[in-house]
């Protein structure tokens, strides 16, 4: 069908898509990555089960150049990123400590500290911007966590050129298996590192790139999106939801999910606002699960979990998927690797997203030419349409 200038209509907006939280209207074009409903997410073409294993590092450069790097790439990248890693900037780590331990939530560390490294090095280069801040996230992400756990900032000097996983986990001082918290933590960024365009944090941080606001202020405002429990803070709610569960008895399982949806609580780790069909990611996750974690407690939860919740999901016709999304078992993960608290599992799916919300906002500002895409300006349709006058 074409409109009356010829062009083609690739969807019909009608009233009945108002007020849905704009699901399924097309805004845009996306380079970096797109969603299949049934097949899950693409990064440039590739699905994301097929890179769940590569390097961080490697992804990173297939979604800013939209090609996966030969050998001597990689490393020229690693090599760039690592120049890029100088230590925080005593300004921002100012900040940082000036906030009281334990206070808050990790989500909102992580966006005020990329605030406060906005005000400590923005260039207005959006692509150096990008890089630099996904250069120093693993150090900004162990100083969160050990100056809000009051173990004070990194005492060990930063070693960027051990890969980016390697670094976070040498400067947290972890006393733990640490290679297992390495692979762990490697196929988590990888698995979240982008989903398509209209996600809501990478939708809100293309919206304030828009207007031309800084990468570090678009970066936090994406953040403090992805920090609500439908979206990204699905992860911690879903481990406290499996920890309160405890059993992977089928019964009990099922009247848990029963308990819940008549407390009008959502299910976290299922549903999703573009998936119909289970999300490779959480597949991706299950497999290594059962290589890392296999007798796991939490494990064995969320593995009669998987079958039972769609099962009763499936019975209320309103709900679109009632599959596992991304969310239902990185917590699960993250947990048998040594991080016990919840309430930082958000703050790793933001670290992953940097990466492809930086991607992003870097193609909408070449975008038409080098004139970026236009400011967002979506329409809405007044409820009351009357004019009123004072008299
Ligand atoms: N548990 C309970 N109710 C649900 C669920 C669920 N898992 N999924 C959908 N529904 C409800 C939903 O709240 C809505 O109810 P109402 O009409 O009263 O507003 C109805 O079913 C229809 O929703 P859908 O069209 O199926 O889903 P929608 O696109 O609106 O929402 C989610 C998508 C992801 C917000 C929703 O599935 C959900 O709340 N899931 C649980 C939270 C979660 O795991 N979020 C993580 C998503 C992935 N991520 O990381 O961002
Ligand atoms: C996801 O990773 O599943 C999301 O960011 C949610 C979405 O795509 O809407």
């Amino acid at each position: 069908m074409s409109d009356e200038n010829g062009k083609d209509v690739i969807f019909e907006v009608t009233e009945d898509h108002l007020n849905t939280g704009m699901r399924g209207i097309p805004v845009g074009t996306c380079r970096t990555s797109f969603v299949d409903p049934k097949k899950g997410v693409h990064y440039c073409g590739y699905p994301v089960g097929d890179l769940a294993d590569m390097d961080p590092e490697d992804i990173i450069f297939l979604l800013y150049e939209k090609r996966l790097p030969n050998r001597q790439e990689s490393q020229d990248f690693r090599h760039e990123l690592t120049q890029r890693a100088e230590r925080l900037p005593t300004g921002a780590l100012r900040v940082l400590e000036s906030l009281t331990p334990g206070s808050g939530h990790p989500m909102d560390w992580l966006s005020i500290g990329i605030q406060a490294l906005g005000v400590a090095e923005t260039t207005g280069d959006v692509r150096a911007d990008g890089l630099n801040l996904i250069a120093r996230t693993p150090e900004l992400m162990a100083t969160i966590f050990r100056l809000r756990g009051g173990r004070g900032a990194p005492d060990v000097a930063s070693e960027p050129e051990r890969g980016m996983v390697e670094n976070f986990v040498h400067l947290l001082g972890a006393e733990v298996e640490a290679d297992q918290m390495i692979r762990a933590l490697r196929v988590f960024l990888v698995l979240h590192m982008d989903h398509g365009g209209g996600n809501l944090s990478t939708f809100t941080g293309k919206a304030v790139a828009s207007g031309w606001a800084s990468l570090y202020a678009s970066m936090a405002s994406a953040m403090n999106a992805l920090s609500g429990p439908l979206h990204g803070r699905a992860n911690q709610s879903c481990l406290e939801f499996v920890q309160r569960i405890g059993t992977d008895n089928e019964k009990e399982v099922e009247a848990f999910v029963r308990q819940e949806l008549a407390a009008r609580r959502p299910i976290y780790g299922f549903g999703h606002a573009v998936l119909r069909a289970e999300d490779p990611r959480a597949a991706a996750q299950f497999k290594l699960g059962e290589e890392i974690c296999p007798d796991d407690n939490n494990f064995k939860v969320i593995k009669t979990l998987r079958e039972v919740a769609p099962r009763v999901l499936g019975e209320n016709p309103k709900i679109s998927n009632p599959n596992a999304n991304v969310d239902i078992a990185s917590g699960t993960l993250l947990n048998a690797v040594g991080f016990h608290k919840p309430e930082y599992y958000t703050t790793f799916f933001g670290w992953a997203r940097v990466a492809g919300i930086s991607a992003q906002i870097l193609d909408e500002r070449n975008a038409r030419g080098g004139r970026g895409t236009p400011i967002y300006r979506p329409k809405y349709i007044a409820a009351d349409p009357t004019v009123r006058r004072l008299e």
